[in-house]
């Protein structure tokens, strides 16, 4: 193998993927069109990929959607609801992916502890595996027909099963996992197709074994790949374990009947040390995953290079790699306007496959074959230890002087009573979570002031109006806490990272977020600080137009750093506390200027879980504190909320409670209200507004659903500590949608509070 990476990026380096999926599912263009752009984009990376000098080069990492619902289709897991559909194979793909209006679609949820999302497999006793699918094969021969031999990425039966959930009809003992031997018979079949293909070296991605796994399932793991690696007719098999410490997972493969093992000696450098140990390496291809996947900074490849060394001699042959599939960071640095000293320091996906090739050739050839290589790689590395932008000695100073109790506001009961007088609310206090929809005209001056054709006047001038719209709307609807929905902002994330310093951004820096959709994560790069108030303008413009209180809305340290790529060199707490700093810094500018209530979101609360439950602790410790450090030096008048969203929160309700918020609002129509019974159990005393209708679907609520909804909600909160709200902001929905069901919320608690008296 020698040198290769694990997967590569696949919107296209200018989203060409994007468009041509969304273009064909508005109808505006046709099957044959979207296939000749993915055709075009599979081509692009192969050619890319080979002209680096990378050896061995990896196939059907193409998606049109997700590679776990690629994985899917291909073994038969297609429900039965959607083959009723009738619709060719696209299109079922498709429905599943997205839904159609009769179905809605499978489950989305995160790729493990990344920014990526693919879709829940339902698997249960009934479900037929067959072979049903063969794109891997038939990308195969698409590349071998340009003379480019690919090595077809799977995602490993163990993982795929370990990441599906019980289908409807499964009894309640059941796991997706009790259908491996199954699956493998279907992964045995393909295996053999591919080989029949002619392809010498598949990969099998197992990345779920970084994370906690029972006796049961490591036994399963064995079994698995005993009996694939038995097969008389197979590829070559390089299983890839990535995302952490593979734990005892490591062992089962070392002695398994495998070709080759991938293993992440980034997110576990101690790897390095336990596997010149392991027995079974001996007849293996180990690939070292040297070059970070995940995150877009130039690898020391000297220090790499030492790390490889130590390796020599224990496996049967080295190879080097990333430590997963590039698919989580952007395609090339190269287009980008970043300053130049700070783009000296990066690697996006390109860059990082010449650093795999160069380490390649430094451990066949020596150090000297590829000196220019590493003299340019030591001088930037050298260059970003030593920088002083990335230090600001008032930021360290300040983070030093921190003391518990800045972290800390008065006992909850104080701040209660000092808000109920200076709020004066009445029960069950409607509000919205933030943001409103994003009009036409709201989208089309922030194009008019990225392209110049407006300048910064007009453009705060037409956010103005919109400001006020939303408020006039908001009094019209009669809600009591009041927004200015956000019409400034695109990604939250990106927002903030404008104002402060220490981050920078990129003008093409894509990353497949889901399907079609994508992110820009900006690049934190030095020490964070707030130079001048970021909402503030926005938020006593709207307070100015209305006698209700207006809440500012901001996000969260947490939140922050889980949707950037963060700083490598320095622990993660460390820059919490600097992103907290300035969060609170906004806080307190904020209550000066005359908000009353302030709300820091933290939806990634649950994203950045570790993998391994001994490190939520450590984990949990940080989070809470720096979110507590961001709003502790509010007045006790002051009312905190927090908004989080996006996740099951059995992990974290503990920390819910710790956050220590004044109004938790969180997601919970769906649940119908279960997360309340979970919150009092985990004894929550506060204000809490679980969301009563689900945002993320475009159906209007009736008055009397929600009136439901309240009343069950009651069972569990009293009304003194209740809230009502949508579950998450409106952001993505349309006026006509969000003005019926917020009239609809509004008529319910009328009719709830009147039933109070
Ligand atoms: N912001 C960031 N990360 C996130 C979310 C976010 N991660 C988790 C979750 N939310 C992911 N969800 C989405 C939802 C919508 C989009 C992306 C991720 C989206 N993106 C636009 C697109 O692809 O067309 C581009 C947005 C833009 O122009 O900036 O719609 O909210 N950071
Ligand atoms: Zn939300």
């Amino acid at each position: 193998i020698g040198s290769t990476v694990l997967g590569y990026p696949r919107i296209g380096p200018n989203r060409e993927l994007k468009r041509a999926l969304e273009s064909y599912w508005s109808g505006s263009s046709d099957e044959a069109e979207l296939r000749d752009v993915a055709r075009q984009l599979r081509v692009g990376s192969w050619t890319v990929l080979r002209d680096s000098g990378l050896d061995s080069i990896p196939g059907n990492t193409f998606s049109y959607y997700d590679q776990v619902l690629d994985t899917a289709v291909t073994v038969g897991a297609v429900p039965q609801r959607y083959r009723e559909l009738g619709l060719d194979s696209l299109d079922t793909y498709f429905a599943m992916a997205r839904g159609v209006e009769s179905t809605p679609p499978l489950e989305m949820t995160k790729w493990f502890d990344t920014n990526y999302h693919y879709l829940v497999p339902e698997i249960g006793p009934d479900t037929t595996f067959v072979l049903s699918d063969r794109t891997p094969v038939d990308q195969f021969r698409e590349a071998a027909a340009l003379g480019i031999t690919t090595r077809p990425v799977l995602v490993g039966p163990l993982t795929f099963l370990l990441l599906s959930k019980s289908d409807g009809n499964a009894p309640e003992a059941f796991r997706p996992l009790d259908r491996i031997d199954d699956l493998v018979g279907v992964y045995a079949d393909l295996l053999a197709e591919l080989r029949r293909a002619g392809v010498e070296w598949v990969q099998l991605d197992e990345p779920a074994f970084a994370a906690d796994r029972t006796p049961a399932e490591l036994e399963a793991l064995r079994e698995a790949y005993r009996r694939l690696g038995s097969l008389t007719e197979r590829p070559k098999l390089l299983v890839a374990g990535y995302f952490g410490d593979l734990g005892d997972a490591l062992g089962v493969l070392a002695s398994s009947p495998i070709d080759g093992l991938a293993v992440d000696l980034v997110t576990d450098p101690a790897a390095a040390i336990s596997l010149p140990t392991q027995t079974g390496m001996q007849d293996k291809t180990l690939v070292a995953g040297l070059v970070d996947g995940r995150n877009i900074w130039r690898t020391d490849l000297d220090k790499a290079l030492t790390t490889a060394t130590t390796l020599l001699g224990s496996a049967g042959e080295l190879a080097v790699g990333t430590s997963c599939s590039l698919l989580h960071v952007p395609y090339d640095v190269e287009p980008e306007d970043i300053d130049p000293q700070i783009k000296s320091w990066l690697a996006f996906a390109a860059q990082k496959v010449h650093e795999v090739v160069t380490l390649g050739k430094a451990l066949r050839k020596g150090r000297g074959a590829v000196a220019t290589d590493l003299d340019v790689a030591r001088a930037a590395i050298t260059d970003r230890a030593s920088a002083d932008r990335a230090r600001d000695s008032h930021v360290r100073v300040r983070v030093e002087a921190l003391r518990p109790e800045d972290a800390r506001r008065a006992d909850y009961p104080v701040r209660r009573d000092a808000q109920a007088t200076t709020l004066g609310l009445p029960p069950l206090p409607t509000t919205t979570i933030g943001s409103f929809p994003q009009t036409t005209d709201v989208r089309k001056a922030r194009a008019q002031l990225r392209n110049g054709s407006i300048d910064e006047t007009i453009y705060r001038q037409r956010m103005r109006e919109e400001i006020e719209r939303v408020i006039r709307l908001q009094e019209d609807l009669g809600l009591d806490v009041l927004v200015h929905g956000e019409p400034e902002r695109n990604d939250m994330v990106q927002y903030f990272s404008e104002y402060l310093e220490g981050f920078t951004s990129t003008h093409n820096g894509w990353v497949q977020s889901y399907g079609s959709r994508c992110v820009r994560p900006p690049i934190l790069f030095g020490d964070v600080s707030r130079p001048r108030p970021m909402t503030v303008d926005w938020a006593t413009y709207a307070q100015s137009l209305t006698s209700q209180p207006v809440k500012g809305m901001l996000t969260g340290p947490v939140t922050i750093l889980a949707w950037s790529f963060v700083r490598d060199d320095q622990p993660l707490v460390d820059t919490a506390k600097q992103v907290a700093l300035a969060i609170r810094d906004e806080v307190h500018d904020l209550e000066t200027a005359g908000i009353r209530i302030v709300q820091v979101d933290e939806p990634a609360l649950r994203e950045l879980l570790p993998l391994r439950a001994v490190q939520h602790k450590e984990y949990l410790n940080w989070a809470v504190e720096s979110f507590r450090l961001a709003t502790s030096s509010a007045a006790d008048t002051t009312q905190i909320h927090t908004h989080l969203c996006y996740s099951e929160f059995g992990d974290v309700i503990d920390a819910i409670v710790a956050l220590d918020a004044d109004v938790t609002s969180i997601e919970a129509a769906r649940s119908r209200m279960e997360v309340l019974d979970d919150l009092n159990d985990v004894g929550y005393t506060k204000g809490v507004g679980p969301g009563v209708y689900d945002i993320h679907s475009p159906r209007v609520p009736q008055s009397a659903e929600i009136t439901h909804l309240l009343q069950a909600a009651l069972q569990a909160v009293p009304a003194e500590r209740l809230w009502v709200n949508p579950d998450c902001g409106l952001k993505t929905r349309s006026y006509a949608e969000v003005e019926q069901a917020l009239r609809n919320m509004i008529a319910a608690t009328a009719q709830t509070r009147a039933r109070l008296n």
